[in-house]
């Protein structure tokens, strides 16, 4: 499929999704989310792919909603057309890792992108920001429910009241990004992690993701016990018993993702 706004590229079991609208540094429009979305679940359902990168420029990652295209909304436009929510829930379904590869600006709706991906790593030049209020609205995109989980209230108040942008090290200490990389070597670094996971059993790899994720929508209990089923699951696959039985004849495994 031919997208105009993203690019896409396979290598072995990692597939990186770049996001391409330079002249605008990566603002996120109807289209972008469109062709996210397709490439996003197009490799979802692609049983050659493991792990899946999200990356823009150096300069940008995204910075955030196309303010351009915005501007012009009422109340009808938004409310109406539910804007924002029908090509954003596209990226929840996505049932394989996704890793955000952060590199300069992650915006407004960039940094709510980022954060709906299932880890971020960010490059020592990235900087995190929730501006909206200096333009008269809210992050609309989950900033106000998913920043104070990644990085306490307190915090994520300081940022959504100011506008001021994080940069790395400080997201990185407030355990918004996992992991920091000198810009350079960024995407190489990610790569190779992502190989990594993408060489984990799948179906494990997947109940991970579901089951961390269940940590954010639900009570303390309700999660162990769902923990508690995914982890006997993980006892009917093929992988399971490679995985154990490699381990006993101190040899490396040959997962099937069965
Ligand atoms: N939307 C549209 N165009 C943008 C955006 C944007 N968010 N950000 C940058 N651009 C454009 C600029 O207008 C400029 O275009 P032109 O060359 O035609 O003038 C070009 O990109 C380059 O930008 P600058 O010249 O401003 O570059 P600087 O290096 O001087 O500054 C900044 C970079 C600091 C990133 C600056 O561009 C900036 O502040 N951008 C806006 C950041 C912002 O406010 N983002 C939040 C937007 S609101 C939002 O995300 C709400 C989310 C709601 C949910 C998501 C729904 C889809």
């Amino acid at each position: 499929m031919s997208y105009k706004t993203i690019l896409t590229e396979v290598d072995g079991k990692v597939a990186t999704i770049t996001l391409n609208r330079p002249e605008v540094l990566n603002a996120l429009n109807d289209q972008l989310m469109d062709e996210l979305g397709a490439a996003l679940l197009g490799f979802d359902a692609d049983d050659n792919i493991g792990c899946i990168i999200l990356t823009g420029s150096e300069k940008a990652f995204a910075a955030g909603a196309d303010i351009a295209s915005m501007a012009k909304y009422g109340l009808k436009d938004v409310y109406r057309d539910d804007f924002i929510t029908r090509n954003w829930e596209e990226i929840r379904k996505v049932r394989k890792p996704v890793i955000a590869a952060v590199s300069g600006y992650a915006l407004g709706g960039g940094c709510e992108l980022a954060m709906m991906c299932d880890t971020i790593m960010a490059a020592d030049s990235a900087k995190f920001a929730q501006p909206e209020v200096k333009l008269g609205i809210i992050p609309g995109a989950g900033g106000t429910q998913r920043l104070p989980r990644a990085v306490s209230k307190a915090k994520a108040m300081d940022l959504a009241l100011t506008g001021r942008m994080m940069d790395a090290a400080e997201a990185e200490r407030s355990g918004l990004v996992s992991r920091v990389f000198p810009k350079a070597d960024l995407l190489k670094e990610v790569k190779t992690i992502a190989k990594e996971i993408a060489d984990m059993p799948l179906l494990t790899a997947m109940m991970v993701k579901e089951a961390v994720n269940a940590a954010y929508e639900t009570t303390l209990s309700e999660g162990i016990h769902f923990e508690r089923r995914l982890f006997h699951t993980c006892f009917g696959t093929n992988d399971q018993k490679e995985g154990m039985a490699a381990f006993m004849e101190k040899r490396p495994a040959k997962f099937t993702n069965s």
